[in-house]
């Protein structure tokens, strides 16, 4: 914990947990003191006072400036997912914060631990009209877990502490505070708020109990690994688990890496057949949403419904819909081990070898599915084909975004990362343009790391004016574009639909790299797929952001089953 005391000088008052300054110093204070090492923000005169701060705070807080609001918070949301400490972001008021909104929504449904602090027009002036007069919270209410204006310098630490706190909490998610400008450069002297201690939720004994017996009695059980296990810090726990038990895993969202790639029991691969035909869907961390089939599992291939049980870091998150046999929240490392020696206390030691065989049978017959496409020699390239030629560059930290659609799908069934907390996808919010601003927080929260950016061409025209902040601020990334100049997660579906689409092109084969190159990066198109390897080789070494703009077929779409409505 950074010593509050020691960053602002107390002045004229003796007591060291004073801080005494503007609102902008009050709230840099505590960020520091949560853990927060970055601000990312794009400057407007109502947030002056958080850059002052920052730059006055010892150690200075690192500010990162961006090209569009949506970054900024895109950035401090996957900072959040990546350290697990809230990410911070500061808009300023009015067009700031409404620009803010779509990345603050998304955080907001993928349960990210994210604090916003916007500027807003001064108090004394409200009601007459002056620049960017906008009463932010009930717009930003209905996306967060507190959202509301600090009315009173004095009130800045406490309030930002308690956006801290909140956020970080299980189930996280983003919040939002707005200081009125007067109040923001007015100065104060405040007790410093003490540290508080992270409340872990015991989850019920006897739910868990009658959980491990139906897991005990269970003859095909899958167990699903998602986002919230990372996030509450359960991921050893969660591997722990999975193999003191035996139980097959399938890991979506954050939950990726957590049972690694090539793990013997790990099903992604053969995800359908263990849906399809488990009796037991044991979910942990993750909400029974579309992703999930709406928590409906069992019954194909001639098995009877499956049931389900629903482990969640919060009493909220537990499914309301689901038809469920059993649910347990709390600490997600308490429900984790507390279900393990629960399991340990039943008469019947579950016995699952044939099962997991029979699955793992069926992911060897899709890693030998996948093998071709990844082969591919096809002209144009397929878009697996560059997973063919990734896959083998990737160092087991490699932090891999996807921003896109079909393109992006396809990295979902072929990158298995090989640790927790390095898979970032926009979540069941699903919002294109999250690109750049993720890449620029993993490249900050990872500094040695490989971070390789998956783009969509259509996603890429929402941010990538942003690779202008890569470069400004040193941060070098691989960026590689699956060009098949369409939107092609929309086109296929309306042809499906009306035997047509409209709206569904982008212009051909656009040089994507030469806007990286415009930017002061580098970068380079590909059309032949044998020529991507040194591509992507060139790009690893560049050492600066770099963009591998690879012209795929149009006429190769993710083969997806569901719309996910
Ligand atoms: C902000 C936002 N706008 C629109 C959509 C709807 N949408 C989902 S996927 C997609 C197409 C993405 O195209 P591209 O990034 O080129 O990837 P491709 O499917 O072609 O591989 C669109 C428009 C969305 N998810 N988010
Ligand atoms: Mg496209």
């Amino acid at each position: 914990m950074t010593d509050v005391s020691k960053i602002i000088p107390a002045t004229g008052h003796p007591d060291a947990g004073a801080v005494d300054g503007h609102g902008g110093d009050h709230a840099v204070a505590v960020a520091a003191a949560h853990g927060v090492r970055t601000m990312f923000t794009l400057s407007g005169a109502h947030v002056f006072p958080m850059y002052d701060g920052a730059v006055n705070a010892e150690p200075p807080m690192r500010l990162v400036d961006v090209r569009h609001e949506q970054t900024a918070v895109f950035a401090a949301e996957a900072t959040g997912k990546l350290t697990r400490v809230p990410g911070l972001a500061v808009l300023t008021a009015g067009p700031g914060v409404t620009n803010g909104i779509s990345p603050i929504a998304q955080a907001q449904f993928s349960g990210s631990p994210l604090v916003v602090v916007g500027g807003r027009a001064p108090a004394s002036r409200w009601g007459t009209g002056s620049l960017q007069e906008l009463d932010h919270p009930p717009l930003l209410a209905p996306i967060t877990k507190l959202s509301r204006t600090v009315h009173d310098v004095a009130d800045v630490a406490s309030s930002v502490d308690e956006a801290f706190v909140v956020s970080g909490s299980s189930h996280r998610g983003p919040t939002f505070l707005d200081v009125p400008m007067d109040q923001f450069f007015g100065r104060a002297s405040i007790a410093r708020p003490a540290p508080r201690e992270r409340v872990r939720v015991e989850p019920d004994p006897d739910s868990l109990a009658e959980i491990a017996s139906l897991l005990a009695g269970a003859r095909r059980p899958v167990l699903i690994v998602g986002t919230d296990v990372w996030a509450d810090g359960a991921e050893d726990a969660a591997l722990r688990f999975v193999e003191a038990v035996g139980v097959p895993a399938v890991t979506n969202g954050m939950g990726r890496g957590i049972v690694p790639g090539a793990h013997p029991l790990l099903v992604t691969k053969a995800r359908g057949a263990a849906f399809g035909t488990c009796d037991l869907a044991v979910v942990i961390g993750t909400p029974l949403d579309f992703r999930l089939g709406y928590g409906v599992f069992g019954g194909k291939e001639g098995a009877p419904a499956a049931s389900v049980v629903h482990l969640a870091d919060s009493e909220s998150q537990v499914s309301g819909h689901a038809d469920l046999a059993g649910s347990v929240h709390g600490d997600l490392t308490k429900v984790l081990d507390g279900l393990q020696a629960a399991l340990e206390r039943q008469p019947r030691k579950p016995e699952w070898s044939s099962w997991v065989a029979e699955l793992q049978s069926g992911v060897a017959a899709g890693v030998e599915r996948d093998g071709e496409l990844l082969r591919s020699g096809s002209d144009p390239i397929h878009p697996a084909r560059i997973y063919g030629e990734l896959l083998p560059r990737l160092a087991d930290d490699a932090v891999v975004i996807g921003d896109g659609g079909d393109f992006v799908s396809f990295a979902g069934k072929y990158v298995e990362p090989t640790r927790p907390g390095s898979w970032l996808d926009p979540g069941p919010y699903g919002c294109l343009g999250a690109g750049l601003g993720s890449a620029i927080a993993a490249r900050i929260a990872r500094p040695s790391a490989q971070v390789v950016l998956l783009l969509g061409d259509g996603a890429a025209g929402m941010s990538l004016m942003d690779v202008d902040t890569l470069v400004r601020h040193h941060l070098p990334v691989v960026m590689v574009i699956g060009n098949n100049s369409a939107w092609g997660l929309e086109k296929q579906p309306m042809q499906m639909l009306y035997g047509y689409d409209v709206a569904a092109d982008l212009a051909p084969q656009t040089r994507y790299d030469e806007v990286v190159k415009a930017l002061g990066g580098g970068g380079e198109t590909v059309s032949d797929p044998a020529h991507i390897g040194a591509s992507l080789d060139r790009a690893f070494a560049a050492g600066a952001p770099y963009l591998v703009n690879v012209i795929t077929d149009i006429d190769a779409p993710y083969p997806r089953k569901t719309f996910g409505v």
